[in-house]
């Protein structure tokens, strides 16, 4: 029995734009035709995912005649009842159409701005449909690249109005869906507004209904900055927003690749992966990627397959850190602990700040503590190469 084939109970997902990404780029013609739906479906339970994700035209293309919208709906219905599959997370193509092409919640012409209200509340009522309970917002038109248009923060005012807007509507009809606002610092905008994790969470803060709203970050977003990725999970772990999580791999400093989970930034997935797992984190694994513009249809499930059999692997990996006793003893050795200490800077009084200020340390001493961590790292790699 092979320990790496993955189960509904991984809660793998992908997007129906991933798999079925045709391999267009800005240089060239897609190399693949479009995927049907519930073809996807049927491929992706065959390899063992949980769910399928989805924009509103991912299913239901912008010109659909309502029969048209009705016919797929039904079909892609009972594609998923067929195949044991779940829809759990929706989103809203507000970056495809031309309308869109100075920005959708943000762009400076309210005309824009209600279409694109409009659209999302029916989006929103398409994922409801499939039981959807996450919703994602990712402003992929929501940027600049020129700033003399008005206020340079106009678009964040207007990007917090339909949020606000958005949260009531979700209320009203009951929805219950946890918002997931995926940040992504450029790409296709040359700046897009809100671009780290960290910028997300300060304008969460700002909302009407701030415990509706969380982060959906992305792998390859946060290295496409040259920042690390699961520095900003674990961010958003501690602010108790992780709501969805993009995994993916990207290549610092380049276009936005969107590579197979681990096909480049092995060690950072590795401790994206023992977060999501040591985290109690408990949402879709999902893969925001798609196969290389060279890959046939056969390729692009050799992407899919990898993608979930390296999350698994290295969830495997995780364990043996975990288990392995020197690595262990190491990280007791290098967390020094004096409770007395620990004490004395939680929580504050007059009278922890005058003992502190009393106190006489030896910092020579501190500075020259062994501190070890290029054996624990090589421990890590070792782990990792497989060979612990
Ligand atoms: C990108 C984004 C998108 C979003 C998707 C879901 O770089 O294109 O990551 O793939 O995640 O639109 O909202
Ligand atoms: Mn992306
Ligand atoms: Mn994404």
């Amino acid at each position: 029995m092979d320990a790496y084939l993955p189960k509904p109970e991984d809660k793998f997902t992908f997007g129906l734009w991933t798999v079925g990404n045709p391999g267009r780029d800005p240089f060239g013609e897609p190399t693949r035709s479009r995927m049907d739906p519930v073809h996807t479906v049927r491929k992706l339970s065959e390899l063992g995912a949980w769910g399928v994700n989805f924009h509103d035209n991912d299913l239901v293309p912008i010109d659909a005649s309502t029969a048209e919208r009705d016919r797929i709906v039904a079909d892609f219905k009972k594609a998923l009842g067929d195949h044991n599959m779940v829809v759990p997370m929706a989103t809203t193509n507000l970056f495809g159409d031309p309308a869109f092409k100075d920005g959708a919640f943000t762009s400076a012409d309210s005309r824009v701005r209600a279409y694109a209200l409009q659209k999302t509340m029916q989006a929103m009522d398409l994922g409801a449909e499939f039981g959807a309970k996450t919703y994602v917002f990712w402003g992929g038109r929501e940027g600049a690249e020129v700033d003399a248009g008005g206020v340079m923060n106009d678009g964040l005012k207007r990007f917090r109005d339909a949020i606000n807007f958005l949260c009531d509507y979700n209320h009203d009809q009951g929805y219950g869906y946890r918002f997931a606002l995926e940040p992504k610092p450029n790409e296709p905008r040359g700046d897009l507004f809100l671009p780290t994790a960290g910028a997300m969470l300060g304008f969460i803060a700002t909302l009407d209904q701030p415990d509706m709203v969380g982060v959906n970050p992305e792998f390859a977003h946060d290295t496409m900055a040259g920042l690390n990725f699961a520095h900003a999970l674990a961010q958003i772990i501690d602010a108790g927003k992780l709501f969805h999580v993009d995994l993916n791999d990207q290549k610092m400093g380049r276009f936005d690749q969107d590579l197979r989970f681990g096909a480049e930034n092995l060690k950072t997935a590795f401790f994206t992966v023992k977060l999501l797992e040591e985290s109690g984190y408990d949402g879709p694994r999902h893969f925001d990627a798609h196969a290389l513009r060279t890959e046939d249809e056969d390729g692009v499930w050799a992407f899919a397959a990898g993608c979930m059999r390296t999350y698994l692997i290295l969830k495997d990996k995780v364990a043996r850190f975990a288990a392995d006793t020197e690595i262990q003893d190491m990280i007791r050795a290098y967390t020094v602990t004096e409770p007395d200490l620990d004490g004395l800077g939680q929580g504050y009084s007059a009278d922890k700040a005058a003992r502190l200020k009393s106190m006489t340390f030896d910092r020579h001493a501190l500075g020259s503590r062994r501190v070890d961590l290029e054996r624990l790292d090589q421990l890590t790699v070792e782990i990792l190469m497989g060979v612990r």
